[in-house]
């Protein structure tokens, strides 16, 4: 497919979308650390281009999504507002759960995220149900599923591969590459790092995708998103990308090198990358950069000043919507 070609107004786009999802984490570590977040909280710094890549070729009318705990970065690109998301994180009654979900457990019916979940895999099987929902109702949607490195030697993936590739269902499982499933490196556990390729018994494309760079996400998600919505089924994109923090804020990361996490920051990473890119198309300038950040950081200051300010739950809705 030719590949797509962007204005300097639609590489700013996707710079203020890549910051707000590192500003907006970096605020959630800082909160954290205050103890106004508590529970697990997994941090998406680092993975930004994938989400806000995804963004990019995704209908927010119609589409579905879905992905694991490392969600809050997908919530934002669905333009679910920050204020509620952030709420969410310090339990609070304006959350998004009603602050009964926490990080782990986000959710938004209304704007098909269906998750924000837990248990590793588990976007695999529900992802395809979503899909099939899809389909059956022919309303023109594709699920984007999401998962980690660390889901893909699962078995239920493997059985939600065969049934959207018999049924054709369109679905786009995106696997974020992180190189890291808690402590576990790809390189120590996978028989096969070819992860784009695990779908080949199933007969369904893969692609791997270099997922620090914005635009190479872009031009790989509408190709996919086009195969899904064409019926022509199921399409993998595995976004080679990388975390910078821990596995979630309560872990220092001691299997990897400091070494080797400045050398990505300092080689890949993809908010500068996408500065470079604006910086050789038209020279950035120093003024361009201060007004997105001054935007971003004041979306970011709001929606945590709006979670601290928020109420509690009353001990009335402990039992409300909770199943047990
Ligand atoms: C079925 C299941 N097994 C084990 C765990 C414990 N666990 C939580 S996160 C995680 C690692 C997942 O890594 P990956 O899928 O690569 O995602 P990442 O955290 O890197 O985004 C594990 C093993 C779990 N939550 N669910």
């Amino acid at each position: 497919m030719k590949a797509h070609s962007y204005s300097v107004k639609d590489f700013f786009r996707f710079y203020e979308n890549m910051l707000l999802i590192r500003r907006f984490e970096e605020k959630c570590a800082q909160l954290y650390r205050k103890g106004v977040i508590g529970g697990f909280c997994h941090l998406y710094i680092g993975q930004e281009a994938v989400a806000a890549g995804m963004k990019e070729v995704m209908s927010l009318d119609k589409d579905s999504i879905i992905t694991t705990y490392r969600d809050h970065a997908h919530m934002l690109m669905c333009e679910i507002d920050p204020k509620v998301i952030m709420a969410e994180l310090a339990g609070k009654v304006t959350g998004c759960s009603k602050g009964k979900g926490g990080s782990m457990h986000m959710f938004s019916r209304q704007r098909r995220f269906y998750g924000g979940h837990g248990i590793v895999g588990s976007p695999t099987s529900i992802g395809t149900g979503i899909a099939f929902s899809h389909q059956y109702k022919n309303d023109g949607g594709v699920c984007f599923c999401y998962f980690g490195d660390g889901a893909v030697n699962q078995g239920q993936m493997y059985e939600a591969f065969n049934m959207a590739s018999m049924w054709k269902l369109p679905i786009v499982y995106v696997i974020e590459n992180n190189l890291y499933a808690m402590g576990t490196s790809v390189k120590r556990s996978h028989a096969n790092q070819a992860l784009y390729r695990r779908g080949e018994p199933f007969n369904i494309p893969g692609k791997a995708v270099d997922g620090m760079k914005v635009q190479e996400v872009i031009d790989a998600g509408r190709e996919a998103a086009l195969h899904a919505k064409n019926g022509k089924g199921p399409i993998i994109l595995e976004m080679q990308t990388y975390r910078y923090m821990g596995h979630s804020m309560s872990d220092p990361a001691t299997y990897r090198t400091k070494e080797e996490v400045e050398h990505i920051k300092a080689t890949r990473d993809p908010i500068e990358h996408i500065k470079d890119v604006i910086a050789k198309k038209q020279g950035l300038k120093e003024s361009e950069v201060k007004d997105i950040e001054a935007k971003v950081n004041e979306i970011v200051e709001k929606a945590a000043d709006f979670a601290v300010n928020s109420p509690i739950p009353q001990e009335a809705e402990l039992y409300k919507d909770v199943l047990i």
